[in-house]
């Protein structure tokens, strides 16, 4: 297997609304991002992955872009950003930009040209369609974010397609002109110095021609069938690397939804010239009655599962990207640990090791390192994010669900879990801003927050700070092969890693509950890479306490 930077690198994502405000508006920007690049450099991550900075218009928090080469004002200037990108390389670190081009703004100009007329020259830039009458869309696809999938537009009596809000309508792949400029602009980017990209919803950018109704799951129809994995998709993205990617040193990670490990093959082959590595979504999907809404935990055997598939399906033929939470997950320790008091902290460190010592690019989330929580909703109006707010009104409003039932659920999955401001210190508003945030900060800031964590060497701050060192130190971390072990256990997820005669052993209480366990024999005696807690790993027989992790080798 070929080593490279990007299989040897830990990310970090920023969302850069909540990241850091530098000028008091109470919205995180660049300049934020620059007075913490000491803080990242120091936690030893080696690349920065930034949620989308352009011109936006924000009815999806940046995207739904309306000018690709240029910057969203509230986060700055362009001179922000050459100053944040020279700043972020001086210090060794990289950065990677969020490449939205599934859709754009209904803002942008291009879409603004193509709405004017059948005629216009920028008319099959996006996806018309007669519908079936003015009052009913070509078919019955329903969005992402609620509602059709298809906006009625006056000026030329048709439909257009998004498949996220009607503020982001659909580009359309299959024209060249539409690619051109695609690959034009992330080549305009390139050339700035940014070191790569991760690119959103890229399975979904090739539709079928043909775009008949979906099989109904919710309310409406199903879209995946027709724009998922569309017919021209490794042929859009083959070109797109033969065009711009294959010219540069640089890191691609595509968000794929519905990728599974044959697909991703593919997608992120070590020789089929599209990704460097994709986003799986099979052990962040565990939807219930209602969808993706649903405040239910893994069946651990479950969990692992899928987890153990990644690994051993992709080893030695494409990258896994490891990841708990992002922008549009709930809180890692809140959905897979246990964030009461008591627990929250060595479960985190728990949630830590079990991901850091599998194989693949792990990713870090903007407070994921600190041990950040889910926000306490009280109500729907505290809601920000265009998706909770439309499934808000779509399965309570309309009598659908009672609040009662619905409320544990939403507020469990909302994406505005995620987007609370990050936490620096104890002061107000948690040292995010100085003037009143745009989402509210977590209560709980006076006691999880940067300045205390980095002063507290058992913090989860430096449990993952020395996690990410221990990559830097030992190779087989990176390389070595995976091998689940005790897979029906409901309790303990445990596996191995072999690098030539090198082999660690990894061990993950996933409970509240104290579990016996018994050291392998090759691994009696060994010594303790890492551990979430004081044991002694020397005797075969152990009593493993609640979310207690360690590793030995
Ligand atoms: O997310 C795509 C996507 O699949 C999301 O809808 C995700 O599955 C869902 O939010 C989980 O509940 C990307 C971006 O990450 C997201 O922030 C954008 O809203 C979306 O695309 C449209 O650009
Ligand atoms: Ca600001």
């Amino acid at each position: 297997m070929n080593r490279t930077w990007w299989k040897e690198a830990v990310i970090y994502q920023i969302y850069p609304r909540s990241f850091m405000d530098s000028n008091g508006d109470g919205i995180g920007d660049i300049k934020g991002i620059t007075s913490r690049l000491d803080y990242l450099k120091y936690l030893g991550v080696d690349v920065l992955w930034l949620s989308p900075i352009y011109q936006s218009p924000n009815d999806d928090n940046g995207y739904d872009i309306s000018d690709y080469q240029a910057i969203m004002e509230e986060f700055g200037t362009m001179a922000d950003f050459d100053e944040m990108l020279s700043e972020a390389h001086k210090r060794g670190l990289r950065v990677v930009m969020d490449l939205v081009v599934n859709h754009t703004s209904d803002e942008h100009r291009w879409f603004m040209e193509s709405r004017k007329s059948t005629e216009n020259e920028y008319r099959d830039y996006y996806i018309w369609r007669e519908g079936k009458d003015a009052k009913t869309p070509p078919n019955n696809w329903g969005s992402c974010f609620g509602g059709s999938a298809w906006q009625y537009d006056e000026q030329t009596a048709m439909y257009y397609l998004h498949l996220f809000s009607r503020k982001q309508p659909d580009l359309n792949w299959d024209n060249p002109k539409v690619r051109k400029e695609v690959f034009d602009m992330m080549t305009w980017w390139c050339d700035k110095g940014i070191d790569g990209f991760r690119m959103d919803v890229i399975s979904m950018i090739s539709k079928t021609k043909d775009m008949p109704d979906g099989p109904i799951t919710d309310f409406y129809g199903d879209y995946s069938p027709y724009c998922v994995h569309g017919p021209n998709i490794h042929k859009y993205l083959q070109e797109m690397n033969e065009k711009v990617l294959s010219r540069y040193d640089i890191m691609t990670v595509g968000e794929t939804p519905g990728v599974t490990t044959e697909l991703a093959k593919q997608y992120a082959g070590e020789d089929t010239h599209e990704l460097n590595m994709v986003f799986q979504f099979e052990h962040v999907d565990n939807h219930g009655k209602y969808g993706k809404w649903d405040a239910q935990k893994w069946q651990l055997t479950k969990l692992k599962q899928i987890l153990n598939r990644w690994q051993v399906d992709l080893y030695g033929k494409a990258w896994n990207s490891l990841f708990w939470d992002n922008h549009d997950q709930p809180r890692a320790v809140s959905r897979f640990g246990d964030d009461r008091p008591r627990y929250r902290e060595l479960s985190a460190k728990m949630l830590a090791t079990c991901l850091h010592m599998m194989q693949g690019s792990p990713y870090i989330y903007q407070g994921e390192e600190l041990g950040m929580t889910n926000y306490p909703f009280q109500s729907p109006e505290e809601f920000h994010d265009i998706e909770s707010i439309n499934a808000y009104q779509e399965w309570c409003l309309s009598g659908e669900v009672s609040h009662e039932d619905f409320w544990p659920c939403i507020t469990a999955r909302s994406r505005d879990n995620a987007r609370t401001p990050v936490q620096w210190d104890d002061s107000a508003q948690a040292g995010f801003t100085t003037g009143t945030p745009w989402i509210a900060v977590n209560p709980n800031y006076k006691e999880i927050n940067a300045k205390a964590e980095t002063e507290d060497p058992d913090s989860v701050f430096h449990y993952y700070k020395k996690l990410i060192a221990l990559r830097k130190a030992n190779p087989i971390m990176v390389y070595g092969k995976y091998e689940p072990l005790m897979e029906d256990s409901e309790e303990l997820f445990v596996y191995t890693r072999t690098l030539d005669d090198v082999k660690l052993l990894t061990v993950c209480n996933f409970t509240d509950r104290r579990i016996s366990f018994s050291i392998p024999e090759e691994f009696v005696g060994k010594s303790c890479l890492i551990a979430n807690m004081e044991n002694d790993y020397s005797k075969k027989e152990l009593t493993l306490r609640p979310y207690e992790a360690f590793v030995l080798i």
